[in-house]
């Protein structure tokens, strides 16, 4: 390092050290370095904790008309869910769901943001906020270990809708895994009021498999770098936004939604057939950009806002009107509205069933009730014992066969372990007591001290990579084998345990 380079880093630490010090302004090295009278230091701000919102919702207006010390605490974890009907994927989330939780701040608020990553997460991750005036936009200072959470504070200078997103390499990966969300930063006097807002985001995963295949799927690396996704969708799965989960709204409301790309690639065409757009904030800025619009594009990484009345009942269908996307890739949602027919404004009768197909109501219905058949039908297994006891010596079968592809190098192919390092599982009296956490440990690990069958063990077991029906399979094979007669574990209970992040 050249030297003069090495004093003004050496200086520089030492100003921060100096900040550090001072009473009055200890919270923000960034307000001290203001200009006089620009704003008031963060430590004299009233203090609030950020209402943090699940898509569709949108935390409420603020109505204060002071800057004040916001707190957010966001959670990264990283959880199986619902893709479509009979498909299922690892999201990696802010908060829990995709997109990530929507915060709303207001312009000279100062943030104190903290970024938690779930023990759970195999992953580090971190958030870049487009609302950030800095490098990196707080991705450098929120870089975070699984387990861990790390502090950083900016203030909101610029109003706006703005995307943050994870950027920890591979960062096309990350947020192709959902990790995207939407900061709003309200003018100082706020945005004109309406009715109701929602909060709807697009955004494309690449699976293994394709649109439709059941099962878990994986994340295909080849498939995003050729852009080609077999899921386009809103909030985070086809049909978000349809059926008993459709927007809501009555006739006269005055609508807004916040709407944002997350990508990774993939632009939008946003519309909503059957209404217009009565402003459009283009590219989410404040600024009312155009007046009775269709459609508008909206970035990957970018956001807009749309106002509109709504006249009319009826179902408005939302979609990215690059059509295959809508009807292909699943890029479709609903809002539905209530009220008084208007004849002079629209005189026909609602046909959606002919175009929307499977997001109609029908097809919203049919899939309700196929699920419901598929859970009675495994009921009905389970508790006829003949086929029960097949499905047991199946999965004991199946789950020898992992077992031998990773316990056994510890736990030994006997099930013994190794005498004051690795725990055995036959006759374990630790396996026995609680099956719950058996499927924890070989979900997340194992560490520190416990006893088994008397003996202390204080190693460490690292979480073990397989599906819910392997998991299922190597228990069941673990509790049934060496002497151990302790029932079965099904993919049903892994799934719960793992969605559980406890
Ligand atoms: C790299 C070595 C290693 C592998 C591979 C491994 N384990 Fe473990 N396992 C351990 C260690 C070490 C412990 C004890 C951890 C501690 O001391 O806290 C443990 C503890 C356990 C326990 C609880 C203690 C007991 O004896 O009942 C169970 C159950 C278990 N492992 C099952 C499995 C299963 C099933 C697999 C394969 C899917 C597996 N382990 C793979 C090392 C391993
Ligand atoms: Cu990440």
């Amino acid at each position: 390092m050249n030297t003069s380079l090495h004093s003004r880093l050496r200086a520089a630490s030492i100003v921060l050290l100096l900040a550090a010090a001072l009473p009055s302004a200890r919270a923000a090295e960034g307000t001290v370095l203001a200009q006089p009278g620009a704003a008031p230091l963060a430590a004299d701000l009233p203090v609030e904790l950020a209402v943090l919102t699940e898509a569709p919702n949108v935390p409420p207006v603020i109505t204060r008309r002071h800057p004040a010390k916001v707190i957010v605490n966001l959670e990264v974890r990283e959880v199986v869910k619902r893709l479509a009907d009979g498909v299922e994927y690892m999201f990696w989330t802010y908060g829990g769901n995709v997109p990530g939780s929507f915060i709303r701040v207001r312009e000279g608020d100062f943030v104190e943001f903290h970024l938690n990553n779930h023990p759970t997460s195999k992953v580090p991750h971190n958030i870049d906020l487009h609302a950030v005036t800095g490098p990196g936009g707080g991705a450098a200072s929120s870089f975070t270990a699984p387990g861990h959470s790390s502090q950083f504070s900016f203030t909101a200078i610029n109003p706006g809708l703005y995307i943050y997103h994870c950027a920890t390499a591979p960062v096309p990966m990350h947020i192709a895994n959902g990790m995207y969300g939407m900061i709003l930063v309200d003018p100082k006097d706020g945005l004109p009021a309406v009715d109701r807002e929602f909060y709807v985001m697009q955004g494309e995963f690449y699976t293994t498999g394709r649109h439709g295949e059941p099962g878990l799927q994986n994340f295909d690396p080849m498939k995003a770098e050729d852009e080609r996704p077999p899921y386009i969708v809103f909030n985070g799965a086809v049909g978000a936004l349809v059926g008993d989960r459709a927007l809501q709204a009555k006739v006269g409301d005055r609508v807004r939604i916040y709407f944002g790309v997350g990508g990774p690639n993939v632009t939008s065409s946003f519309h909503v057939i059957g209404e217009i757009f009565d402003t459009v904030y283009l590219e989410g800025g404040i600024m009312p950009s155009q007046r009775q619009v269709q459609t508008t594009m909206v970035p990957s990484g970018g956001s807009t806002i749309v106002d509109f009345k709504v006249d009319v009942p009826g179902t408005f269908i939302l979609v990215d009107h690059s059509l295959s996307r809508a009807f292909n890739k699943g890029a479709l949602g609903m809002l539905k509205v209530t009220g008084p027919e208007n004849r002079l404004i629209y005189s026909g009768k609602e046909v959606d069933e002919v175009y929307i197909g499977q997001a109609s109501d029908a097809g919203f219905a049919a899939s309700k009730r196929e699920a419901e058949l598929v859970a009675a039908k495994e009921k009905a297994i389970a508790s006829n014992p003949q086929i029960a006891n097949i499905t047991k010596d199946i999965q004991i079968e199946r789950g020898k066969k992992v077992f031998l592809t990773s316990c056994f190098a510890c736990h030994m192919a006997n099930g013994e372990g190794l005498p004051g390092v690795f725990p055995p599982l036959a006759n374990s009296d630790y396996l026995k007591a609680d099956k719950e956490r058996a499927i924890k440990v070989v979900l997340k690990g194992l560490s520190g001290p416990i006893t088994v069958n008397g003996k202390p063990y204080n190693n460490l077991m690292p979480p073990q990579e397989y599906t819910d029906d392997q998991v299922a399979d190597v228990l069941t094979y673990v509790m049934n084998t060496w002497g151990n007669a302790l029932g079965g574990v099904t993919a049903t209970e892994v799934k719960r345990v793992r969605g559980d992040n406890k």
